[in-house]
């Protein structure tokens, strides 16, 4: 039986592109699931509903006729995250259903923010008028550096718009996220540099030990 039922949570994994969020996401699931949590979401941004996929195809084409401004590409990014609380996350975390997201605004304040150098108190009242106090309950940021994240990704072959940018893009949205998450307790940091079953098990304990924290006990069976 439940020791105690808790309404669901929105966990966010988030990191450079080769970090290994696809399989922390399924860890994370796998772990949830263990606890007798069966009703998870599992979205990643930007992306997760028709409308943000549509825009993730653009934000991600380059286009050379008409290069996308940095004001544009951040728009489309705060477009697609709308509809992805308002006709997604929030909807499930209220029937109480879990979220467990690959990246969502801290991706923006260190990719836009940190890579693209956009204003820092710009970006910050955008996203406070645009998602008012909606905040993940949980982020567990992959750190790796950049160099190894794109020698990972780089057997995929072809780039798209993002992955095109210089290694002094990456290194200073790599800058951001150590920042952005030495200041913010509800970030866990995981190094992500070691090899995948130790990344693994270093998100089950960072996981289990904040699942205890919040009241929530394995089920027992
Ligand atoms: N973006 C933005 O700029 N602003 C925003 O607000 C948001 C996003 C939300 C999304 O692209 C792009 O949008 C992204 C940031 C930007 N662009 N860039 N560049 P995406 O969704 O296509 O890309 P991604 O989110 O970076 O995903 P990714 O590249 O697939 O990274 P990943 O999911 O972290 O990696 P993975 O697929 O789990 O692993 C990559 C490979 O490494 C794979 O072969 C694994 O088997 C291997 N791997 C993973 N972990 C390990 C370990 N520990 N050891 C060895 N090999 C490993």
């Amino acid at each position: 039986m439940h020791s105690k039922m808790i309404t669901g949570k929105f966990i966010v994994i988030e990191g450079l592109e080769g970090a290994g969020k696809t399989t922390a996401r399924e860890t994370v699931a796998q772990i949830l699931r263990a606890h007798g949590i069966s009703d998870i979401v599992q979205p990643r941004e930007p992306g997760g509903t028709p409308v943000a996929e549509k825009l993730r195809e653009l934000i991600k084409q380059r286009i050379d006729s008409d290069p996308l401004t940095d004001k544009a590409e951040i728009l489309m990014l705060y477009a697609a995250r709308v509809q992805l609380i308002e006709n997604v996350i929030k909807p499930a975390l209220a029937r109480g259903a879990w979220v467990v997201g690959d990246r969502h605004d801290l991706s923006s304040q260190a990719y836009q923010g940190g890579g693209r150098g956009m204003d820092s108190k710009w970006m910050a009242s955008l996203r406070d008028s645009l998602l008012g106090s909606f905040r993940p309950d949980l982020t567990l940021y992959l750190d790796i550096s950049p160099e190894q994240g794109l020698e990972r990704v780089r057997s995929r072959g072809s780039f798209d718009r993002i992955e095109q940018e210089s290694l002094a893009f990456f290194t200073r949205v790599h800058e951001r996220y150590l920042k952005l998450v030495a200041g913010d307790s509800s970030i866990k940091m995981i190094n992500a540099a070691q090899p995948l079953a130790q990344v693994s098990d270093e998100i089950q304990r960072e996981l289990k030990q904040w699942l205890e924290m919040s009241g929530f006990e394995k089920k027992n069976v």
